[in-house]
C-alpha cells in the first residue's frame, strides 16, 4: 500500500486489531478435541511434586472457577482440582475439576503462523505485536460500511481454517481498534465508527487504556478519575504536570485520539492455502482437483508477493484430527506454478486411499525480491517478541520447550 498523503486525517484509517482467544488453550484444544468446553488450564508445574509454575492461560470454562493468567499453579489447582486427582480423591467433586496441559510454544508458535499468513493475506498492512495479537491496517481494503462482514470472512477463515478464534475490534486508530477488540471476548467483533468513538470509549475503565497500569490507575483513582469519560473532563495540564508526555497522551487517547500508522511488522515465513471437504473423501481425483487448486492460489500469491520459494508442501488432514505434512525441497528458490503443481501432485500419491477430512498447500523458506525487498522497511521479521514498550504484555517464562511437541495426546481422564 502506498503512503498516505499528507493532510489525509487518521480518522480516515480502518485499523483492526486482532486476538486470539485464550490463545494457548485454543491450541490444545486443536489437537485435542475432547478438550473442547472443558475448564482447561496451560501451564507449568503441576505435576506432582512440583510447587513452583503459574498459569499462562485458562480457558473461559476454567475461569469461570477463578483460574486467570499468571496465577500461581497451585492457587489455580485448589480453585480447580486436576480431574485425574478428582477420578481418585473422594474429597473432590469431579465436575469441579479441570484438565491441565504445560506450555508448548514450538506449537502455538505454528498455529500463530498459520493465523498470520490469513491476516497477511485480508491486509497488506500487518503489525504482528505478539504471538496471538495483531493490527491491520484495512483502510485501502474496505470502507467503513462494509468493514463488518470484511472482518467477519477473516475471523470465519481463522476459524474454518486453522480452528481457532480470534476477536477482532475495528476503529479509526490503534489504541481504540485495540479496546474494541476486547469489548467482546470470547468471539467478539466490535466496530466502532469514527462517530461513535466518544460514546464507545466513555464507560472504559482508565485500566483498559493503553498505557495505565497499576500504579497510575491508583493515581487516577485518587483524582476521581475512573473511566476514560472522566479523563475527557480532567484538565490537560494537570496530567501533563503529573505524568509528563504520558499525560498528554492519555488525555488524547481517552478521547479517541491516536495518531499512529500501524507500521508493518511481520514477513509471512510460509503462504499457504487450506480447504475442507463437506465430507471426508477417499476420491482421489477429487482430492486432486482440490490440492492443485489450492497450489495455483499459491503460487499465484507469491508471485503477487514477489516471494520465491525452496520449500513445497502439502498437509492432508484425515479424521477425526490427523495432520499429516510432506514437503520437498529444491535446490534454489524459484517462482515457478507449474513446479508447485507437480511436487504437489507427486507428494499426493502417497495419499492414495485414505479417507481425507481437509488439504493444504504451502511453499515456505521464502526469499523476498528486489521489488518486494522495497517495501518491508520496517519489516523487521517474525518472532513476536518486541512489542512495544505500551503494548508489552509480561509473559511468563515458558520453562523449557515442551518435548510433547506434535504429540496427539489423549486426555488424562481415562
Ligand atoms: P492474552 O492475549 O493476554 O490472553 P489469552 O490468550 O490468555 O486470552 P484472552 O485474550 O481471550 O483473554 O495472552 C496471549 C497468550 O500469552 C496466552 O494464551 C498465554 C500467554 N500468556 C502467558 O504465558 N502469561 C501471561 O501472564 C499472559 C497474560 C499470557
Amino acid at each position: 500500500m502506498g503512503a498516505r498523503l499528507p493532510g489525509v486525517r487518521s480518522t480516515d484509517r480502518i485499523v483492526a486489531h486482532a486476538d486470539m482467544d485464550c490463545f494457548y488453550a485454543s491450541c490444545e484444544r486443536l489437537r485435542e478435541p475432547a478438550l473442547e468446553g472443558e475448564p482447561l488450564v496451560v501451564g507449568m508445574g503441576y505435576e506432582s511434586g512440583e510447587t513452583n509454575g503459574a498459569v499462562a492461560t485458562a480457558s473461559y470454562e476454567a475461569r469461570a472457577f477463578g483460574v486467570e493468567s499468571a496465577q500461581a499453579i497451585t492457587e489455580a489447582l485448589s480453585k480447580l482440582p486436576r480431574k485425574r486427582d478428582a477420578a481418585i480423591d473422594p474429597d473432590l467433586d469431579i465436575e469441579k475439576s479441570g484438565f491441565y496441559r504445560p506450555v508448548d510454544m514450538a506449537f502455538y508458535e505454528s498455529v500463530s503462523e498459520e493465523v498470520r499468513e490469513i491476516l497477511h493475506t485480508h491486509a497488506e498492512t500487518v503489525r504482528e505485536v505478539s504471538i496471538d495479537e495483531a493490527y491491520l491496517d484495512i483502510t485501502e481494503q474496505t470502507t467503513w460500511n462494509e468493514v463488518e462482514e470484511f472482518v467477519h470472512e477473516i475471523k470465519d477463515r481463522i476459524h474454518e481454517e486453522v480452528g481457532v478464534i480470534a476477536s477482532i475490534g475495528v476503529a479509526p486508530n490503534m489504541s481504540t481498534a485495540k479496546i474494541a477488540s476486547d469489548a467482546e471476548k470470547p468471539d467478539g467483533l466490535v466496530v466502532v465508527h469514527p462517530e461513535e468513538i466518544r460514546e464507545f470509549l466513555a464507560p472504559v475503565l482508565i485500566e483498559e487504556l493503553h498505557g495505565v497500569g497499576p500504579v497510575t490507575a491508583r493515581t487516577l483513582r485518587e483524582r476521581g478519575i475512573e473511566t476514560a469519560g472522566d479523563l475527557v473532563e480532567a484538565d490537560r495540564h494537570a496530567l501533563v504536570s503529573e505524568f509528563g508526555e504520558r499525560g498528554a497522551d492519555l488525555y488524547d487517547r481517552a478521547r479517541g485520539k491516536d495518531d499512529r500508522a500501524v507500521t508493518p511488522k511481520g514477513v509471512p515465513k510460509s503462504l499457504s492455502r487450506e480447504s475442507a471437504f463437506a465430507e471426508p473423501t477417499t476420491d482421489m481425483e477429487e482430492i486432486e482437483t482440490r490440492v492443485l487448486t489450492l497450489a495455483e492460489a499459491v503460487a499465484e500469491r507469491a508471485t503477487r508477493k514477489d516471494a520465491l520459494y525452496r520449500t513445497i508442501g502439502i498437509k492432508i488432514v484425515t479424521p477425526p484430527f490427523d495432520v499429516n505434512t510432506r514437503a520437498r525441497s529444491l535446490s534454489g528458490p524459484v517462482d515457478d506454478p507449474a513446479l508447485v503443481k507437480r511436487v504437489v501432485r507427486d507428494l499426493l500419491t502417497e495419499f492414495e486411499g485414505e479417507r481425507v477430512r481437509k488439504v493444504g498447500v504451502r511453499v515456505s523458506n521464502l526469499e523476498f525480491g528486489a521489488a518486494a525487498q522495497s517495501n518491508l522497511d520496517g519489516w523487521a521479521g517474525t518472532g513476536g517478541s518486541t512489542s512495544e514498550p505500551d503494548e508489552a504484555v509480561e509473559k511468563l517464562p515458558t520453562d523449557k520447550p515442551n518435548d510433547r511437541s506434535g504429540q496427539i495426546s489423549l486426555s488424562e481422564f481415562e
